[in-house]
Order: C-alpha cells, then sequence, then structure tokens
C-alpha cells in the first residue's frame, strides 16, 4: 500500500491518502505470499518520457507557421520547461503571458512576457489575447475563458500531459498529449522563424505597463499603499527566492507587481483559492530548501485565520534551516478587502462593515512574543528599507505593514457593467466613499473614462 500511495503520488504529482488501520500497525510484518489477490512492492520509480506521435507535431507546427500573431498561455506544466518555452517562443515571435500557478515559469524580464493574466492579470496579457490569430496553450488549466482569446478569432494548438485537460477552456485544433518540456524539444525543428513585428506591439506594452504599475504603487495613499510594499519588495528579491502568497488582496499585487527572475518559485492555493495557505506553503517551501530565502504575502484576516498559528511552527522549526531568511509580509488593513471589493464590483453593495471589519491585531509582536523578528511600518517611504532589514535578518520575521483598504484590487480593465455596480455601491452610501472617491481608484478608471477600456 506505501508501496502504490508513493508511485502514485509520484506519478500523478498527487497528494495520496494511506488509511491505516490501527491494529494493523500493530502486527508483526510478513512477506505476502506468493498467492491470487496479493499485494506485492518492488523498488524504484522511472517516469515515462511522453512525446506526442510525429504526425501531430506536424500538424501543431503547420497551424503555428501558419499564424501571424501568436500568443503563449503558459502555466505550472511549463514550470520545468523555461528553456523550451523561450525557443519555442523565439521561433515564433510570440508573446507569453502566465497562468497563475505557472508564475515562475517564464522570468518577467524578458520583454515579450506580458505577466499574468485574468483579474489579477495584467492589460499587456488582455491585449495579447484580444488581438492575436494563434494561441499555443502550454500545460495550463487557467479557468477564466473570457480572457482568451473569442472563439473562432484564433487557431490553437494545446499541450498537455492530461488529455482530459485538452479542449476544457478554448477549443484546440490540435490537442498535444505530451510533457511541455519535451514535447517542445520535438516542436522547435518544425517551427518557421518569424520577424518580430508583433512582439515589438507586445513589447512597448509591457514597457508601458510597468511604468502604470510603478505609477499605481506610488500613488498617495493612508497609511501606505499595499501595491507599493509589493513593488518595493519585486526590485529586491534574491536570487532564488521561493514567494508564496495567500487568497486576499495580496494576491492581487502578487500577480501583477513581483517581477520574477530565473530561478525563483512562487505559488499560492490556485484551484481551491482557499485562505490560509500563505504561512503552510512557506514552511513547506523552506522544508523543501532550507537554504533558499522565503517571502510569505498575507492579509490580516488569513492571519486571524490559521496563519498566526502557524508561525508557531515557524517558531518550533527554525533553527534547523541553513539559511533562517522567512519573511512573513502582513498587509494589515482592518478589512477582509478581497471580497469587499468584489461585493462592490460584482454586485453594487456597498461594504457591509459588520461581515468585513475584523480587529487590529499587532502581529509584529506576536512574532516577538514567540521569538521571531516583528517589524511594523506604516510609512510609505519607510516600507523599502523594512525590506532591506528583513531580509538581512538573523531570524524569520512578521513584516507588518499598515494599509489602505480603499485601494482597489480591481482587474486592469473594467466592463461597463462592473463601473455601474461600483456607482451604484457608492450611491447607496458606502461608509467609507470619501476616501475611495479621493482614492486611487480615480487613477484606475482613469483609461476608462477617457474612453479607454470597455470590454
Ligand atoms: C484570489 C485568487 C485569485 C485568482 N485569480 C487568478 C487570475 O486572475 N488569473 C490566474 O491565472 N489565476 C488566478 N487564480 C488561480 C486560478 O484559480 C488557477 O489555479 C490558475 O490559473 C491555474 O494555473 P495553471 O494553469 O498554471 O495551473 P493548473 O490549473 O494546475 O494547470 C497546470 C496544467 O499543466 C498540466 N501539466 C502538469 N505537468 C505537465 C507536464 N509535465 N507537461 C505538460 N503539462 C503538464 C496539468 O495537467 C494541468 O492541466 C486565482 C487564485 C486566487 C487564490
Ligand atoms: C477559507 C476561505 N474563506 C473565505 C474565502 C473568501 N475570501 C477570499 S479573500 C477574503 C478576504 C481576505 O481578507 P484578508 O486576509 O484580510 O486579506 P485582504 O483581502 O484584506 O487583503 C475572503 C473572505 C476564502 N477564499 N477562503
Ligand atoms: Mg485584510
Amino acid at each position: 500500500m506505501v508501496d502504490r500511495a508513493a508511485r502514485i503520488a509520484l506519478a500523478n504529482k498527487t497528494v495520496t491518502a494511506i488509511i491505516l488501520p490501527n491494529d494493523l500497525q500493530e502486527m508483526p510484518y510478513q512477506e505476502p505470499p506468493r498467492k491470487h489477490g496479493t499485494v506485492h512492492s518492488g523498488v524504484g520509480f522511472r517516469p515515462a518520457r511522453v512525446v506526442p506521435h510525429a504526425d501531430d507535431l506536424k500538424d501543431a507546427a503547420d497551424i503555428l507557421n501558419h499564424g501571424r500573431k501568436c500568443a503563449i498561455l503558459v502555466g505550472a506544466g511549463a514550470l520545468h520547461a523555461t528553456n523550451e518555452v523561450i525557443a519555442v517562443a523565439d521561433r515564433l515571435g510570440a508573446g507569453a503571458a502566465k497562468a497563475l500557478l505557472g508564475k515562475a515559469a517564464l522570468p518577467d524580464d524578458l520583454p515579450w512576457v506580458t505577466g499574468s493574466i485574468g483579474l489579477l492579470g495584467t492589460k499587456p496579457s488582455w491585449d495579447l489575447m484580444a488581438s492575436c490569430d494563434t494561441l499555443l496553450t502550454i500545460g495550463s488549466g487557467f479557468p477564466y475563458s473570457e480572457f482568451l482569446p473569442e472563439e473562432g478569432q484564433a487557431k490553437a494548438v494545446q499541450i498537455d500531459i492530461a488529455p482530459s485537460m485538452l479542449s476544457l477552456r478554448y477549443p484546440a485544433d490540435v490537442g498535444l498529449v505530451g510533457d511541455a518540456a519535451e514535447t517542445l524539444k520535438a516542436l522547435l525543428p518544425l517551427l518557421s522563424q518569424k520577424g518580430d513585428e508583433w512582439r515589438q506591439e507586445i513589447a512597448d506594452n509591457v514597457r508601458e505597463w510597468w511604468k502604470t504599475l510603478e505609477e499605481r504603487a506610488l500613488a498617495k495613499a493612508d497609511p501606505v499603499n499595499p501595491q507599493r510594499v509589493a513593488w518595493e519588495l519585486s526590485s529586491r528579491l534574491p536570487d532564488h527566492a521561493i514567494v508564496t502568497s495567500d487568497s486576499g488582496s495580496c494576491a492581487n499585487w502578487y500577480a501583477r507587481d513581483l517581477k520574477m527572475k530565473r530561478g525563483m518559485m512562487a505559488s499560492l492555493s490556485g484551484g481551491l483559492a482557499s485562505m490560509g495557505a500563505a504561512v503552510p506553503y512557506a514552511i513547506a517551501a523552506k522544508f523543501a530548501h532550507p537554504g533558499r530565502p522565503v517571502i510569505g504575502l498575507v492579509g490580516d484576516g488569513a492571519m486571524q485565520m490559521n496563519n498566526m498559528a502557524e508561525l508557531i511552527t515557524v517558531a518550533k522549526y527554525w533553527r534547523q534551516w541553513s539559511s533562517p531568511t522567512l519573511i512573513i509580509c502582513v498587509f494589515n488593513n482592518e478589512d477582509l478587502n478581497q471580497v469587499t471589493w468584489e461585493q462592490r464590483v460584482m454586485e453594487g453593495d456597498p461594504k457591509f462593515d459588520a461581515s468585513q471589519d475584523i480587529p487590529n491585531v499587532p502581529y509584529h509582536r506576536f512574532a516577538e512574543m514567540i521569538g521571531l523578528k516583528g517589524i511594523y511600518v506604516d510609512r510609505p517611504e519607510e516600507v523599502g528599507q523594512a525590506w532591506d532589514d528583513a531580509l538581512l535578518c538573523d531570524r524569520p520575521v512578521v513584516l507588518e505593514v499598515k494599509t489602505d483598504p480603499e485601494v482597489p484590487p480591481l482587474p486592469p480593465h473594467i466592463t461597463f457593467e462592473q463601473m455601474q455596480h461600483i456607482s451604484r455601491a457608492l450611491m447607496k452610501g458606502d461608509p467609507h466613499e470619501s476616501g475611495i472617491v479621493t482614492g486611487t481608484l480615480k487613477q484606475l478608471f482613469a483609461g476608462w473614462l477617457s474612453g479607454g477600456d470597455e470590454t
């Protein structure tokens, strides 16, 4: 049973549960007899090399060679295939967007990488998908189809190790069952070199977008703009850092503002989007890679839910890790902010304090109480220095930042309906209206109000 569980876990990259009856654990071991129905085990696991058939690769190459504006969507299935994705993208003159669990699949310093996609995504990713004529999806189950090209707009090739994932989110003209790295290697010689006109357009968009993000991050807020917390971290991220995020509004800043470098790792609770993952994930990262710096981004609601208790686990084990660098950054906004904004934007409901407000807890002092370092910041100009101090600290750190809940964690483009909902929420008398109206909402809507992005 143990052998099968380990084999299934390795082969399917999945959690496997083994349930052992109590009395079985106390029985003496016996070799299984040589008879019908007995369970045996053996040593070793050699994964298969999974590559599509030559004819299918050729059909895929025909589509990719025929397109003029190729968009790539990479996901977690391509995390081990960075070099292969870059080689194919260069050959096709393509731009590439990243599904959130594939954030570390491509570094963000490549000019044709448009960053995240979706509600937490970037405008260049939106533009890439809206104007491409060919879509190559590599190892992604990205669920928000409305951010992909319209059906019929793009010819599509999809590579996935799981046949069940093919054509799930967008109809693929050719679906290839295969490992991302192996399949791209086999595909590359069949692809013809494209010019870089389309790529220039993408790169211009990307360059503009990073400027926009900087402006948004440095915009005034009361007291600290949460986007600035991620922005200041981004330029300071050590090589090989591992970043985790919780499921609150910090997931937006994690998705958009953090620039991945080659060799970094990053994750959050993807499919379930459950709160409470950031500190447990960070601890897991430290056990798997004790020498690497690990940084977790967490909302105060998620801290109160379970992540504070998980700090006790950190206090118990951190001395065993060869590098002590583990930073848990808490966005203290006294609000379940992501949902407050979802209710404003999706439902047109003003903030309902009774369900959304949460107590102000001194997270940094809790850290000190259990032997970790606590740093508290409530002035924007101190955020950068606080990251520097935390990164140099000789023990795990809780970096608590007092952030403004009125900075909207909203999509890079806004629909007419969403705009109407927000107006309705404000008209119904949002208790925090003045903060919102004078805040960065104006900045976010600037493009829309001037006739920009309506989708
Ligand atoms: C608050 C919150 C908001 C979110 N908003 C967004 C958002 O705006 N945008 C976004 O992108 N995500 C968002 N997510 C996450 C989202 O729900 C999905 O989990 C995520 O998009 C999936 O990313 P993925 O496609 O990389 O990973 P997965 O869905 O896990 O897909 C990986 C794919 O790779 C395949 N694969 C595995 N190994 C290989 C291999 N060796 N070769 C080839 N294929 C392989 C798998 O079969 C699978 O199909 C959000 C999550 C949270 C918590
Ligand atoms: C277990 C769980 N409960 C509820 C939700 C819905 N939810 C998503 S984000 C969020 C608010 C998170 O608040 P906080 O951690 O303070 O982060 P903020 O959005 O304020 O930055 C809630 C309630 C969820 N994703 N998971
Ligand atoms: Mg909060």
